[in-house]
């Protein structure tokens, strides 16, 4: 059976999506959409062949719909996925779960009572092949143990409408989540610093660039950068210092050329472009995952873990000190 996929906001990353189960994952299909730019958008709709929905509750209730892909903007994510779980509906969320820790805690309660596991978040940064081979170069213990790690996550630009709490809330909550599973270790503190020297190529509401401090409960210090406007590419860094060694990502490219005594590698010019194979792969193994009723990707649990620390980062914005962070009891569906 093809399980038929009804999409919600359709803007930049929608639109990647729906291309991406349409042309190249097996065994699924959109077939509605619903979007807050109503015109646009049914346009699209009609030119797909497929239902555009007056609105995401009618989305999510119809019969015709049997999994839900949430690409609206991040304020509206939590009453979605809300709503689809009134419906016992499976439901893809890109991430931030929500944009508070409260709102997850509801959504984690509201699908407890469902009794199993019916949401996946979107931190596909789990699929991507470095991340993968790091955390086994970690688990071999072949470098001892972890110490340190330095990371970057650099944007070429953003547009006027992304603000401070941002680089935390949607950028930095890539690492957040990526990292503690990289480490298999719960973060205890988080401290948001806000250089004073910042790039001109900012704007009065957003703090560019930021630096958030994690600590861990194994005693592992993270140092994150956030750079949204750096200009030069599309950059993430993560580097692990081990007792007996550093382990690192490199950006994916298959060629350089050398020319005229110099040795140009290229950078990946946007997260599209990044993290496309982790892309797929998270959206195959989400819809084997529905159609056999066992969802592993990241769960619920992982989105209120993330935004406990997201939440706890933007206070430290404004508080100016590190936050400490306590997590609630694990329920046992996930
Ligand atoms: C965006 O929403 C993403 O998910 C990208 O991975 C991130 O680099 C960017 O900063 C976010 O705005």
């Amino acid at each position: 059976k093809e399980l038929r996929i009804g999409v919600i906001g359709v803007g930049a990353i929608g639109t990647e999506h729906i291309k991406r189960i349409n042309h190249k994952i097996k065994g699924a299909r959109v077939v509605g959409i619903y979007d807050v730019l109503e015109e646009e958008k049914k346009q699209l709709a009609d030119e797909m062949g497929i239902m555009f929905y007056g609105s995401g509750e009618d989305l999510i209730s119809s019969d015709d719909v049997d999994a839900i892909l949430i690409t609206s903007i991040d304020e509206t994510h939590a009453d979605y996925v809300l709503k689809a779980l009134a419906q016992e509906k499976y439901v893809f969320c890109e991430k931030p779960l929500a944009i508070d820790s409260q709102s997850c805690a509801k959504i984690v309660e509201a699908e407890v009572k469902c009794g199993r596991r019916l949401v996946q978040v979107g931190f596909m940064r789990r699929y991507d092949k470095g991340y993968m081979e790091l955390k086994k170069l970690i688990e071999s213990k072949s470098y001892g143990e972890v110490l340190m790690l330095h990371c970057a996550h650099r944007n070429p630009e953003s547009g006027l409408h992304y603000t401070t709490p941002m680089s935390i809330i949607q950028t930095a909550v890539h690492e957040i989540d990526v990292l503690h599973w990289l480490l298999q270790d719960d973060y205890v503190s988080v401290e948001s610093i806000l250089p004073k020297k910042q790039t001109k190529m900012t704007h009065t509401n957003l703090h560019d660039p930021q630096i958030l401090v994690l600590e861990t409960k194994n005693g592992v210090v993270i140092q994150l950068e956030i750079f949204v406007n750096c200009q030069f590419g599309y950059d993430i860094k993560c580097e692990v210092v081990c007792e007996n060694g550093e382990l690192g990502l490199v950006d994916p490219h298959y060629t350089y050329v050398k020319h005229n005594f110099s040795n140009q590698t290229p950078i990946s010019p946007d997260w599209q472009t990044r993290f496309k194979e982790a892309y797929d792969t998270e959206f195959q193994l989400w819809v084997n995952g529905v159609l056999n009723h066992k969802l592993e990707g990241p769960s619920s649990w992982d989105g209120y873990v993330a935004s406990v620390i997201t939440t706890a980062g933007t206070e430290s914005t404004n508080k100016g000190e590190k936050i400490k962070v306590m997590l609630q009891e694990k329920p046992s569906i996930y």
